[in-house]
């Protein structure tokens, strides 16, 4: 056995292991890096799961290729495969699984540092997951504005076009409307800049449910300190999770990973409560 990869944090790379991590001293501020993998559960189709992701459905919106529905310049020309598809994607439909309910859970227990998601699905809010909490890295459907002259444009209205399969277009000057999702060619929001350093005072950090692929995001998990323990709870090992010594990997559905991580913490009754009230 290679010796590096024996663990110097936790006891063992397992489930029991990292809950007595997480109920002692040494764990007061747990990162949390969530993909779209922990809302499939909720209905929400995920980008690269292959048969039921949204790439390999998107045949039928007549796409040059996948990613050009989230590509700014060609949402400019024909903006109708993103809006068929926020359509179906629209908040208020779905409602949090109990992987989001953990991340609440944390949060309630006083652990939680920061949860940066790539989701634009508003699940962890709906969660209760308080918004100082959380930094959605991609943006996120709450707000929009015109794609010209930035004005802001009221949720109300944005909502019912999106519900009727209509496209927004600005008051002011006639300009497409779009959420504040951040489309590849964009920037990412100041607060995901501003909150990487954060990653210095992780105890230890949790990945649920993302292939690791969108950059700068993906790059968060590898920002740790060495002393911080890694734990990757996905259907397949992605990024370079394995190389240090205290990750643990964790492969199944989030959802029943952290019912068996919150059963060894003692804290599946309070999930399961927090779950049914959201
Ligand atoms: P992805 O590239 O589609 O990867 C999803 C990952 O989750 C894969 O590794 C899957 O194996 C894994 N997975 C799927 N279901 C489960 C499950 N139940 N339990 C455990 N693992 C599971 O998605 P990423 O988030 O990594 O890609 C980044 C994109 C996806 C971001 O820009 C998002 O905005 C975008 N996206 C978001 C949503 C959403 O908001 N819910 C939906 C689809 C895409």
């Amino acid at each position: 056995r290679d010796k590096n990869k024996e663990p110097k944090v936790l006891k063992a790379r397992d489930i029991p292991a990292l809950a007595h991590y997480i109920k002692s001293n040494e764990c007061k501020n747990i990162a949390i890096m969530l993909g779209a993998g922990v809302s499939t559960a909720a209905g929400i189709p995920d980008f690269r799961s292959p048969k039921t992701g949204l790439y390999s459905n998107l045949a039928r919106l007549n796409l040059p290729h996948p990613e050009a529905v989230f590509d700014i310049s060609f949402f400019r020309n024909n903006p109708v495969p993103f809006y068929s598809l926020a359509h179906e994607l629209y908040p208020g439909k779905f409602r949090p699984t109990l992987t989001h309910s953990f991340v609440r859970l944390l949060s309630e227990k006083n652990l939680l540092l920061k949860c940066f998601t790539q989701n634009i699905d508003t699940l962890e809010r709906r969660a209760g997951v308080p918004g100082n909490k959380i930094i959605e890295a991609h943006g996120s459907f709450a707000t929009q504005r015109c794609i010209d002259c930035k004005s802001e444009y009221d949720d109300e209205r944005m909502k019912k076009h999106v519900l009727e399969k209509k496209i927004p277009r600005c008051d002011r000057c006639k300009g497409l409307i779009k959420p504040d999702i951040v489309f590849f060619g964009e920037a990412l929001p100041a607060e995901f800049i501003q909150s990487i350093g954060l990653l210095n005072s992780a105890d230890l950090l949790i990945v649920m449910g993302t292939s690791l692929t969108v950059h700068p995001f993906a790059s968060l998990a590898e920002m740790t300190p060495s002393s911080c323990p890694r734990v990757l709870i996905n259907l397949d090992k992605v990024g370079d999770f394995g190389d240090q010594p205290d990750d643990v990997i964790l492969l199944g559905q989030c959802d029943e990973v952290v019912k068996q991580l919150c059963q060894e913490l003692g804290w599946e009754k309070e999930l399961s409560r927090l779950w049914e009230k959201t």
